[in-house]
């Protein structure tokens, strides 16, 4: 099939590509629904997709991977700059022309007796000054229609990559056998290259996403004077009609998709709060004319974790799954071909079948002390289904932010919610986060580890760099800088329950940040930040939450954080002179102040 376009870089790479691959056929992706209606049809004829319930889940397809392969794996993720510093002490490096020469040959004829796609894509809106082009090859249906969804797909992207431009990310993914001991994620930054292997899920195969928009872009941006961030983007709709943008890092599986579609509580609703989501996973952030820090969400759609997702604690990312919805490892409900997970109601199908395709009783199955969806199990859906999509968020200019949250897992140490003293501590707050790791990555559940800026596992370049790129930025942005704050819902009881009702109350929060924002309330200084006064916490409405239970919510464990801070010297040695001096003053300062 003829070349979508007159571009020579592209034309070039995609030949070499061909050249490497082998491919029997070669499919050039121009986005429109014939073509896609033609690859779901061979998807479900071969049994790589199955066709759900046309009537209750129109346009709606289930999708299986291999038990061997549903989440990303850190471990077999690669930065390969030429200099082995420049990767940092957080990623894992090989030299990019060893791993050129190791990963060719298992390249070399891949695609015989497959097709290849080739899948032209922006990040971000098309025309937006802020988006970027990338192009994927590879050999799985699945893949194309996933980037469908996640990404402005098509004849468009190449339109706005225009004729001679050679700016544009090279992505090559080949599922190959889908052999564990053989998958490879790698980033070479400085040559705008992904190459991805011998997986066939999410964040590993859909380039555009982590690999590109943010481990990529992250390294094009501190060389370009931007910033890419694994960050929600929400607008908080004031009863006046005013709407206030903030970000949000939380890691994987941490809560940034509920966040950013939170219907708040009653309280609010009643004076006319409303919240629009402008993007649940990723930030692209660059100082804008007016000096302040515009973001745009360089995706098209939501790639979020079912399990957990019903109507009272996601009601909009439920239905944004009703139609025109991907579902991978879900389970499926066999008398209407619908699906199902955890917690979505109290009814597991009774003629299910669970994640890795085995029909079973559901009830019975999940007494025996058995998951039927797999906890990192997802729904890739259209943003434009979501009920509370933002009326900007095609917008090419972004919205103006004015907080950035950060946030994760603590069951003890960090308090409902503080803010930092400036942009300097801010980033220091972000450099200490810790969070207890989920589902969204193979390996062990529940164990703390730092992430900073929840960008461990996404930072393409020496998270030391990176610190002192955000410290940059905060003086480029000034006065005008958001203001940076740090949020814990998942502080728990004495019996491991949690003590916040998160969720939709998550509002009450945000509700204090944004009056932060405008000066419009007090705040407590402590050793770690400033705090809300208990009572400026609306509990309004909250059956088991008063202003007792915030001011526990708020308390802080000198102890546990003089314990705290040893870790982060611990952790922070690692980056040696790369650790920006600021960084270290910091921690000082929070260690004088604990006493
Ligand atoms: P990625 O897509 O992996 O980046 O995850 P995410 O950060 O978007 O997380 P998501 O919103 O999908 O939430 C992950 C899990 O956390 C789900 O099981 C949610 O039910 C749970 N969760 C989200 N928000 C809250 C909250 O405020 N409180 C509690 N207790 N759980 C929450
Ligand atoms: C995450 O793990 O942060 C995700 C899912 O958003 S994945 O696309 O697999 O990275
Ligand atoms: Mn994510």
């Amino acid at each position: 099939m003829a070349s979508l376009t007159k571009n020579p870089n592209v034309n070039k790479w995609v030949d070499e590509m061909i050249a490497l691959t082998k491919p029997d056929k070669v499919v050039w992706i121009d986005g429109s629904e014939e073509q896609l209606n033609a690859l779901r049809e061979e998807a479900c004829s071969t049994g790589e997709m199955i066709k759900l319930n046309q009537e209750k889940l129109p346009g709606c397809l289930y999708h299986r991977t291999l038990p061997n392969d549903v989440a990303r794996v850190e471990d077999r993720t690669f930065i390969c700059t030429s200099k082995k510093e420049d990767a940092g002490p957080t990623n894992n490096w090989c030299d990019p022309k060893e791993m050129y020469a190791k990963l060719t040959p298992m390249y070399d004829g891949v695609m015989k007796g497959r097709t290849m796609y080739v899948i032209p894509y922006s990040m971000g809106p098309i025309g937006s000054p802020l988006a970027k082009v990338g192009v994927e090859v590879t050999d799985s249906i699945y893949v194309v229609l996933n980037m469908a969804i996640m990404t402005r797909m098509g004849e468009q992207a190449f339109e706005n990559l225009g004729d001679t431009s050679n700016d544009f990310v090279r992505g090559l993914h080949s599922k190959a056998n889908v052999d564990p001991e053989n998958r490879y994620i790698v980033q070479f930054p400085e040559d705008n290259t992904i190459w991805s292997i011998n997986s066939a899920y999410g964040g590993n195969v859909l380039l555009g996403k982590k690999c590109f928009a943010l481990r990529i872009a992250s390294y094009q941006g501190k060389n370009e004077g931007w910033m890419a961030e694994h960050m929600l983007i929400l607008g908080i709709e004031k009863p006046n009609g005013e709407v206030k943008y903030v970000c949000a890092a939380f890691p994987s599986a941490c809560g940034k998709t509920n966040l950013a579609m939170l219907i708040p509580p009653e309280v609010y609703t009643k004076k006319g709060y409303k919240v629009w989501t402008v993007g649940d996973d990723i930030a692209w952030l660059k100082p804008g004319e007016d000096g302040r820090l515009y973001a745009i969400n360089p995706e098209n759609g939501f790639f979020g974790v079912a399990p957990g997702t019903n109507e009272k604690s996601n009601y909009n990312a439920l239905a944004s799954t009703r139609k025109n919805t991907i579902f991978t490892n879900v389970a499926i409900n066999n008398d209407d071909m619908t699906v199902w997970w955890e917690k979505l109601d109290n009814n597991p199908p009774v003629n299910a079948t669970e994640w890795k395709g085995t029909k079973v009783n559901g009830p019975e199955y999940i007494a025996a002390g058995n998951k039927l969806a797999h906890p990192n199990s997802r729904f890739t859906a259209p943003a434009v289904n979501c009920p509370c999509i933002s009326p900007e968020f095609n917008n090419p200019k972004g919205v103006p932010v004015s907080a950035i949250i950060f946030g994760g897992r603590r069951a003890k140490t960090a308090p409902l919610v503080y803010q930092s003293f400036n942009w300097q501590h801010g980033t220091f707050v972000g450099s200490i986060m810790a969070s207890e790791t989920t589902a969204a990555a193979a390996g062990a559940v529940g164990v703390v580890r730092r992430d900073p800026m929840a960008m461990l596992p996404f930072c393409g370049y020496n998270m030391g760099d990176y610190w002192a790129h955000w410290l940059e930025m905060g003086k480029v942005l000034g006065d005008k800088a958001p203001k940076i704050f740090n949020v814990n819902w998942f502080r728990t009881d004495d019996d491991g329950n949690f003590i916040w009702p998160g969720f939709g109350d998550n509002m009450r929060v945000l509700d204090w940040i944004i009056k932060r924002c405008e000066d419009a309330v007090d705040a407590v200084e402590t050793p770690i930040g400033y705090e809300p006064k208990p009572e400026d916490i609306n509990v309004e409405g909250l059956e088991d939450v008063t202003t007792e239970t915030v001011k526990g919510l708020l308390s802080v464990d000198k102890d546990l954080w003089k314990e705290d801070a040893k870790g982060i010297h611990e952790f922070y040695a690692k980056f040696g002179d790369k650790l920006p001096k600021e960084l270290e003053l910091e921690l000082e300062g929070l260690e004088a102040r604990l006493g």
